[in-house]
C-alpha cells in the first residue's frame, strides 16, 4: 500500500518537472543567460536561508570546466528521513516537487515575479543532471537526470537515478553540497558569467553581515572569498568609497515590527545624488515599493523632529521636505518578511501593504534613539545642514523659476537691470555680450551694432562668490538679469525655442579674476542651461593681449608667438601696449578686436570646457581646504596657463 502510493506520488512529481521544462518561461521568466543564472540563484538562496537562519555560516560556490555550477554550506543538511506524506526523502522532496505557490497552483505569480523562490526542482528539471551530497556524520548522495524517452520522444525532467543512500563514508563535514549540468535544450547559453556572479554574491555577504561566501572559478583558477563583520554598514561605506562623507560612521538599525525584520544603514556625503537601495528577502527592488516609502517617510518624520527640537528649524520655517535629506543620501534599506508580493514593470517592486507602517515605525523608533546618543550629536547635525543647504537651493530655485516667467512678460524684456538690449527682434542674429567689468561694459555698449548687440556689464567682482554654496549663485542680481534677459527659463523650465539671443558671449579679463568669472558663468550655463552649450550658443570672447603700433600701423596680438610675428610685421621703431584688461581698451579698438563678426574671434564652449569648468569651480568653492589649496598649487600659473586662454582661436 505504502509502496503503491508512493509510486503513484513519483509519477504525478515528474509530471510537474515535465511541465517545467515545457514552458520554462512560465517558471525563470526567461532562457536567456539570465534564466541560466536564476537556475544558480535558485541553489544559493536555499544555502543563505541555512545560513540567515543561523545554521550555516560559510557558501561555497564553485564553478566547473565541464559547465557545471556548485554550491556548498556548512549547514544542518537537508533533511535525509523518509518524508510522512511524500513517503520518499527530504532530498527527493526538495528536488522532484514543485514549490508551493508554483505556477499551475494559483495562477497568481506568486514565484516572485521572475525573481527566485521557485525552488530547487525547477533547477533539476533544467539540468542534464544534479547531483546532491548531504554531509551528516556520514556522506548521502543522490543524483538526478534528464533523459530522452524513446517511446514519446520527450524528454523526461530530473528523474531520481536511485533512492537517497548513505554511502557510510564518514565526514567531519556538515552541510549540503549540489552540482549540477544545465540542460543545453533549455538555455540560449550555458555559459555562466564569473563577473554576474560574483556581483550577486558580493551584494550578498554584504546583506548577511559574517556570512562567508567563497567563489572559485576552474576555467580562469579565479578564486575570491566575500565576508564583510560590519553587513550592511560595510556596503554604505563601499558604495560611498571615494565620495566625502560628512559623517565617519554610517547610522545602523535592526528591529523587527509586525512579523517584518528591518534593518537599515545610511551616510551622507557632499553629493547632490542619492543612492537608496533597497531589498526584500535578499532579492533587490529598485523599483522601490512599500517598504522603500515607509523608509523614506520615516528618515524625513525623524530628522525633521529633530531639527525642531534642536531648534535648527524655527518656527516660522517650513519642514524639510523628504528630497532635502535625499541629497548625498546613500542607503541599504532590507528588508525580511513573508508572503512578499512583487509588482511593478520589472517585478521588482515590494507591493505589500502592511510593509509600510511597519518599516516607517522601525525607522522612527531607531533613529530617535540614535539621535538620543550625544556621541551623534556631529553625525545628526551634519545631516539637518545638508538638508537645510537643500531646501535654500531648492527655494532659490524656485525663485529663479518665477523670475523666468516673470522674463517672459513683453514688459521686461527691455528693463532688466543694466542690460543694454539690442533692438533687433530676431533671436538668430542677435548676440548678448556679458562683459567683465563697468567701464569695458560701457566702452561695448559705444561700440555695438545696436540692432543686434545687447551688451550686459558685471560689475567688478559682481560673482565673487568663493566659499559660499554653487547654488548661490542664483541669488545673484547679475546671474538673474542674464537668465531674464535670455529669456529660457532654467533647469526643467529651460526651453530653448524662447532663446533671444542665439549667440551669448562672454567678454572677461586674460586674469584670475576674468577666468574665475568666466569658469563660473560656464558652470551656471552646465549646471542650469545645459542645453544652451549643447546647441553651440555660448561663445567666449578672445579679446588681444598686446598691440603692436607705429605711426598709424596697428596690430593685434593674441598670445606671446603672435606677438613675434606682429613685431616684424609692424618693423622698426615699433611700440607695445600690453592688454591688462579689456577696460584699457577705447570702444573702436574694442570693436574691431573682439565685436566686429569680420575681425574678432569666438571661441564656441563645448560641454567639456563647461564641465572643466565646474570641477575648477567645485574644488575652488568647496569645503575641502586640502583640496583647493592643492588645486591653486598645481595650478599656480593660473594666469599664464588660463585654460580657455590657451584653447584661443
Ligand atoms: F536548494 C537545495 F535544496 F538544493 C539546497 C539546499 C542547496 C544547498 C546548497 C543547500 C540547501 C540547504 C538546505 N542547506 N541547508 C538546508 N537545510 C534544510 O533543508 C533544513 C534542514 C533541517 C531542517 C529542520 O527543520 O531540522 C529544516 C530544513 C529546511
Amino acid at each position: 500500500m505504502a509502496k503503491n502510493s508512493y509510486k503513484a506520488e513519483d509519477i504525478k512529481i515528474l509530471e510537474g518537472l515535465d511541465a517545467v521544462r515545457t514552458r520554462p518561461g512560465m517558471y525563470i521568466g526567461t532562457t536567456s543567460v539570465k534564466g541560466l543564472h536564476h537556475i544558480l540563484w535558485e541553489i544559493v538562496d536555499n544555502a543563505i536561508d541555512e545560513a540567515a537562519n543561523g545554521y550555516a555560516d560559510r557558501i561555497e560556490i564553485k564553478l566547473y570546466k565541464d559547465g557545471s555550477a556548485s554550491v556548498e554550506d556548512n549547514g544542518r543538511g537537508i533533511p535525509t528521513d523518509i518524508h510522512s506524506k511524500a513517503g520518499v526523502s527530504g532530498v527527493q522532496v526538495v528536488f522532484t516537487q514543485l514549490h508551493a505557490g508554483g505556477k499551475f497552483d494559483s495562477g497568481s505569480y506568486s514565484y516572485s515575479g521572475g525573481l527566485h523562490g521557485v525552488g530547487a526542482s525547477v533547477t533539476n528539471a533544467l539540468s542534464e543532471w544534479l547531483k546532491v551530497e548531504v554531509y551528516k556524520d556520514t556522506v548521502y548522495a543522490m543524483e538526478f537526470r534528464s533523459y530522452l524517452d524513446e517511446s514519446t520522444g520527450k524528454v523526461k525532467s530530473g528523474v531520481p537515478v536511485a533512492p537517497l543512500k548513505n554511502t557510510g563514508i564518514k565526514t567531519k563535514k556538515k552541510g549540503t553540497f549540489v552540482r549540477f549540468l544545465p540542460d543545453k535544450r533549455v538555455f540560449e547559453t550555458v555559459v555562466f558569467s564569473a563577473e554576474t556572479i560574483l556581483k550577486r554574491l558580493k551584494e550578498l555577504a554584504f546583506l548577511n553581515k559574517g556570512l562567508t561566501i567563497d567563489f572559485y572559478d576552474e576555467h580562469t583558477d579565479y578564486h575570491r572569498v566575500y565576508r564583510y563583520e560590519g553587513g550592511l554598514v560595510d556596503f554604505v561605506k563601499y558604495l560611498n568609497e571615494g565620495k566625502s562623507t560628512l559623517y565617519g560612521e554610517p547610522l545602523y538599525a535592526k528591529e523587527e515590527k509586525d512579523g517584518i525584520l528591518v534593518e537599515f544603514a545610511i551616510q551622507h556625503t557632499d553629493a547632490y545624488v542619492d543612492g537608496v537601495y533597497s531589498y526584500v528577502n535578499n532579492i533587490p527592488t529598485p523599483e522601490g515599493g512599500m517598504h522603500e516609502t515607509g523608509f523614506r517617510s520615516g528618515l524625513t518624520r525623524s530628522f525633521n523632529d529633530y531639527a525642531r527640537e534642536k531648534n535648527l528649524l524655527k518656527e516660522k520655517d517650513d519642514n524639510f521636505l523628504g528630497d532635502d535629506f535625499k541629497e548625498g543620501l546613500t542607503a541599504i534599506l532590507s528588508v525580511k518578511m513573508q508572503n512578499v508580493q512583487f509588482e511593478g514593470q520589472t517585478k521588482t517592486k515590494l507591493g505589500n501593504p502592511e510593509a509600510r507602517p511597519a518599516v516607517e515605525s522601525v525607522t522612527v523608533n531607531e533613529l530617535d534613539a540614535l539621535m538620543k546618543n550625544k556621541k551623534l550629536a556631529k553625525t545628526f547635525e551634519a545631516i539637518i545642514n545638508k538638508a537645510m543647504n537643500a531646501a535654500k537651493v531648492r527655494l532659490a530655485a524656485k525663485k529663479a523659476k518665477e523670475i523666468a516667467r516673470a522674463s517672459k512678460s513683453i514688459e521686461s524684456q527691455n528693463l532688466v537691470g543694466k542690460l543694454a538690449a539690442c533692438s533687433g527682434r530676431k533671436p538668430e542674429t542677435n548676440e548678448l555680450f556679458i562683459v567683465e567689468g563697468d567701464s569695458a561694459g560701457g566702452s561695448a555698449k559705444q561700440a555695438r551694432v545696436r540692432q543686434y548687440q545687447a551688451i550686459l556689464p558685471l560689475r567688478g567682482k559682481p560673482l565673487n562668490v568663493e566659499k559660499k554654496k554653487l547654488e548661490q549663485i542664483l541669488q545673484n542680481e547679475e546671474i538673474r538679469t542674464i537668465i531674464s534677459a535670455l529669456g529660457t527659463g532654467i533647469g526643467s523650465e529651460f526651453s530653448l525655442d524662447s532663446l533671444k539671443y542665439h549667440k551669448v558671449i562672454i567678454l572677461s579679463d586674460a586674469d584670475v579674476d576674468g577666468s574665475h568669472i568666466r569658469a563660473i558663468l560656464l558652470t551656471f550655463f552646465f549646471r542650469y542651461m545645459k542645453e544652451l552649450i549643447n546647441e553651440g550658443h555660448v561663445y567666449i570672447g578672445m579679446p588681444p593681449l598686446y598691440k603692436v603700433y607705429k605711426n598709424n600701423v596697428e596690430e593685434y596680438a593674441y598670445d606671446d608667438s603672435e606677438l613675434q610675428k606682429k613685431i616684424e610685421i609692424v618693423g622698426r621703431g615699433y611700440s607695445i601696449q600690453r592688454y591688462k584688461g579689456l577696460g584699457e581698451m577705447d570702444p573702436s579698438q574694442l570693436w574691431e578686436t573682439t565685436m566686429n563678426p569680420d575681425t574678432r574671434t569666438l571661441m564656441q564652449v563645448t560641454i567639456e570646457d563647461a564641465a572643466e569648468a565646474e570641477r575648477l569651480i567645485t574644488v575652488l568653492m568647496g569645503d575641502e581646504v586640502g583640496e583647493r589649496k592643492k588645486y591653486i598649487f598645481e595650478n599656480a600659473d593660473f594666469n599664464k596657463e588660463d585654460k580657455f586662454a590657451k584653447m584661443k582661436r
